[in-house]
């Protein structure tokens, strides 16, 4: 049994059990994945992290699938996060991404992992960004993370990358639609898959229009969001789809906005983790867990109720 330092060297050689491993760690919150990471912090901030979103079974996927592919064909060491849903729509996801990505499970360059989402409340950015920082420090090149743009932990997710591509794609419900909009503000690379699809001209008009707005609406934005085509099952659009990825790279870097993103996730997780510790620390005993008692039995008003633990805790 390797050392953590050792863990730590190997992780930064790129060896892929030791990544593997440092990923299942911090996962589970075990104190050995905080050492590991520790040891190879400092080597991390190079890679760019790039976010798939879109709405359930828009082919976020197969497009992975055809990006990993074309980041290849330029050389790149690709690493790919697959966020299994436990949303009611997509369950088992992580099998049909198996499959779907399993043309690159022998190439040496290409690291998949999926994180499950199932009781994770809030902590499924802190494991995603944990796992970035992981596949960063093996020295891949492009962190590709695929989500389904549902829910607020999905955007939170997608809120981590540098760049992020959202998927739509033709013959979406209203209520796709609804999320859609809200997905609008956050991209920077738009694609409508499934081109072969009826309905792909109208749903390319809408998309034209948002985005039309959204640039009046922020005069200020120096980045103009392109709109792109693919059929991402035929292999169709993934040269144009990584040239805007990497027009976009080169964008933020020729500002700090490339370190600034970075600086702001680590930031921000530093928040995440002083939370996770706080909470645990001031429900820690029996008293914490008897005024959430006088909570349910509406003894004590929440307000009331944190405020007394609170006061507990500082003395
Ligand atoms: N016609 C057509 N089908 C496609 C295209 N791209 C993907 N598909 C199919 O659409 C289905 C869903 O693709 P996925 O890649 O699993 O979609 P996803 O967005 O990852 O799905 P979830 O992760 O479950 O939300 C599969 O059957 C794909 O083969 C496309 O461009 N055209
Ligand atoms: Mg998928």
């Amino acid at each position: 049994m390797m050392d953590v330092t050792e863990f730590g060297h190997a992780v930064l050689a790129g060896k892929v059990a030791a990544g593997a491993r440092a990923i299942r760690w911090l996962d589970d919150g075990d104190s050995r994945g905080a050492a590991v990471l520790r040891s190879i912090f400092a080597a991390t901030g190079r890679a760019h992290v790039v976010g798939i979103t879109g709405p359930p079974g828009a082919g976020k996927s197969t497009l992975t699938d055809m990006l990993v592919a074309e980041l290849r064909k330029r050389e790149r060491r690709v690493g790919v996060i697959a966020i299994d849903p436990s949303s009611p729509f997509t369950g088992g996801a992580i099998l049909g991404d198996r499959v779907r990505m399993a043309r690159h499970t022998l190439d040496p360059n290409v690291f998949i992992r999926s994180i499950g989402t199932r009781g994770q409340a809030g902590g499924l950015s802190r494991s995603t960004h944990d796992a970035a920082l992981v596949l960063d420090a093996m020295g891949y090149d492009t962190i590709l993370i695929e989500t389904v743009g549902v829910g607020q932990d999905e955007i939170d997710v997608v809120n981590l990358a540098h760049t992020t591509v959202i998927v739509g794609v033709p013959g979406l419900g209203d209520e796709v639609q609804a999320v859609k909009a809200g997905l609008m503000e956050a991209g920077e690379v738009f694609v409508v898959n499934k081109a072969d699809r009826e309905g792909f001209e109208a749903t390319l008009r809408q998309f034209e229009l948002m985005l039309h707005l959204r640039e009046q609406s922020r005069p200020e934005d120096a980045w103009s969001a392109p709109l792109l085509r693919a059929v991402a099952n035929r292999d169709e659009g993934g040269g144009a789809i990584v040239d805007a990825i990497e027009a976009h790279r080169t964008f933020l870097k020729a500002s700090d906005g490339f370190e600034r993103r970075s600086g702001r996730r680590e930031r921000e997780q530093v928040l995440t983790l002083l939370r996770a510790q706080l909470v645990a620390e001031i429900m820690r005993g029996d008293r914490a867990a008897s005024i959430l008692d006088d909570v349910t039995a509406r003894r004590i008003d929440p307000y009331s109720a944190a405020d007394a633990l609170m006061s507990d805790w500082r003395q």
